[in-house]
């Protein structure tokens, strides 16, 4: 496989975002400042010689891990990337869009050093999508655990999904993407294109909005979604914002809600990628409408939340892989910078 290499940028915003959703287009590679509609950006290299970023954890001693879609968990501290990776990390599926995807720590990792790590696994059946459980220990992971399969497994490396978020309440919220399966995205048995909601153990909370109900996978929080790259809290409505990428045209920003179908694919705004007509419904009753589309697609990957004031020390979390520009959007109490990638 030809080896990318790709440049760690951050941003800081500068500006207080406005109302309504806004979008930054800029060359991940250079320095200066970024701007939208909405809010300004001071964009600044950090390190080079990454191969396929997919995300970034911020440790509370000021060092970065970083994961690489190949299967390596890199090390950013005292100003620049260390040589060796990180050990412990489990062995990966790594084709296509499948690999070492995200990075996400526990809410008391100041205290248990516990962090969680989505990836594809392949096996008898198949590749899926995976969350383990380990520990930060000096020079690697310790005691790694997997927690969650996003089942059944299939073949092929296409949407995968897998961010994940905690709320203030300590649950995980885990994004499953439909593995090019659209139908299966409003099948209740199936966790392809829905957002899981599991305890930090991995075990069903028991006020999700399917526990109990027969023949319906009890993880599924929402369903319906494509492809969920994204996923952020609100620092003040505590609510899970989600974005996913859409077919060809129609990706999509949601605000989550427990058992909401959020339509797709009975509901885009997308097409099929040759062009033909996946369905002309751009709303049907009982389900959620998007708080906003984008045709022609901008493939967002990861979201952060930014504070709305004019504060320098606003820091947004990117993803730049595929080297897609970085983009952002605003609402009129956050804003959130997306690093893009395909999907
Ligand atoms: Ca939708």
């Amino acid at each position: 496989m030809q080896r990318r290499r790709f440049v760690l940028n951050a941003t800081a915003a500068l500006a207080t975002p406005l109302a309504t959703p806004s979008i930054v287009r800029a060359q991940p590679a250079q320095a200066g400042r970024l701007m939208s509609a909405k809010a300004s950006f001071r964009l600044a290299t950090l390190a080079r010689d990454l191969e396929q970023p997919w995300s970034i954890a911020f440790l509370p001693d000021g060092r970065l891990l970083i994961t690489e879609r190949p299967g390596r968990l890199r090390v950013f501290a005292n100003g620049k990337l260390e040589r060796t990776p990180l050990g412990g990390v489990p062995k990966v599926y790594a084709s296509g869009q499948a690999g070492l995807l995200d990075i996400c720590l526990h809410p008391g990792f100041a205290t248990n050093r516990l962090l969680y790590l989505s990836y594809v696994a392949d096996g008898p059946g198949g590749a899926v999508t995976t969350v383990a459980r380990a520990e930060l220990g000096v020079g690697g992971l310790r005691g790694v655990t997997p927690l969650f399969e996003a089942l059944p497994r299939r073949s092929g490396s296409l949407n995968l999904g897998s961010r994940i978020v905690f709320d203030r309440a300590g649950l995980m919220y885990v994004s499953c993407g439909d593995r090019f399966q659209m139908k299966q995205a409003q099948d209740l048995t199936d966790l392809a294109g829905k957002i899981v909601r599991l305890k930090d153990d991995g075990s069903v909370p028991p006020d999700n909005p399917f526990v109990g109900k027969p023949g319906v996978r009890p993880e599924i929080f929402t369903y319906g979604n494509r492809n969920p790259q994204g996923l952020a809290l609100h620092p003040e409505t505590g609510k899970v914002w989600e974005v996913e990428h859409g077919p060809r045209g129609g990706d999509e920003l949601n605000i989550l809600k427990a058992g909401a179908n959020y339509g797709w694919p009975l509901v885009t705004y997308g097409t099929n990628y040759d062009g033909s007509i996946i369905t002309n419904n751009r709303h049907l009753d009982g389900m959620e409408d998007a708080l906003r589309t984008w045709v022609p697609s901008i493939s967002p990957c990861g979201s952060a939340s930014i504070p709305a004031t004019n504060s320098p020390t606003g820091r947004a979390r990117c993803s730049p892989a595929h080297c897609r520009p970085l983009r952002c959007f605003a609402s009129k109490s956050t804003a959130s910078a997306t690093g893009a990638r395909n999907g």
